[in-house]
């Protein structure tokens, strides 16, 4: 299959208040990409300082930490050709005011410590953040019948 391994993309808890939810899977749904694993959870405070440990040091920890903790999230893996690099072209940058238009962060503006979405940064932090938020047995091993109709 012409993929690459999958990205971990997680809408935060302000863009589920929000009523984010649909829009940022159909975005993920109309460039091709397939939705292998998609849990709501409320995650913990451990668990978010290991998903956020390379910032553990930065003065914005806690409060990033408190956020995240402060409702639930949409966790999901996504798969398809080059899904980590892309899916990080779709949400835009860190700081919504540098993200380009057509962007998930910039079309949707709320300051940086609210960024509504999150998603891996390179292949290798994707293979840990997929194994931290999910177990094997939730991921799903299918082809999309569109497979053909999507890759060359
Ligand atoms: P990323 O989410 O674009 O990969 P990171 O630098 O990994 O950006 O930061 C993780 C998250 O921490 C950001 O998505 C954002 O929610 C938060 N964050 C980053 N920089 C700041 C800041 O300067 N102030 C407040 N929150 C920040
Ligand atoms: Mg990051």
């Amino acid at each position: 299959m012409a993929t690459t391994k999958g990205t971990f993309i997680a809408i935060k808890p302000n863009g589920i208040q929000l009523g984010l939810v649909g829009e940022i899977i159909k975005r993920f749904e109309q460039k091709g990409f397939c939705p292998v694993g998609i849990k709501f959870l409320r995650a913990s405070e451990e668990h978010l300082k290991q998903h956020y440990v390379d910032l553990k040091d930065r003065p914005f920890f806690p409060g990033l930490v408190k956020y995240m903790n402060s409702g639930h999230v949409v966790a999901m893996v996504w798969e398809g050709f080059n899904v980590v690099k892309t899916g990080r072209v779709m949400l835009g940058e860190t700081n919504p005011a540098d993200s380009k238009p057509g962007t998930i962060r910039e079309d949707f503006y709320i300051q940086v410590g609210r960024n509504i979405i999150h998603g891996s940064d390179s292949v290798k932090s994707a293979e840990k953040e997929i194994s931290l938020w999910f177990k094997p047995e939730e991921l799903v091993d299918y082809m999309s019948c569109a497979h053909d109709w999507v890759y060359e």
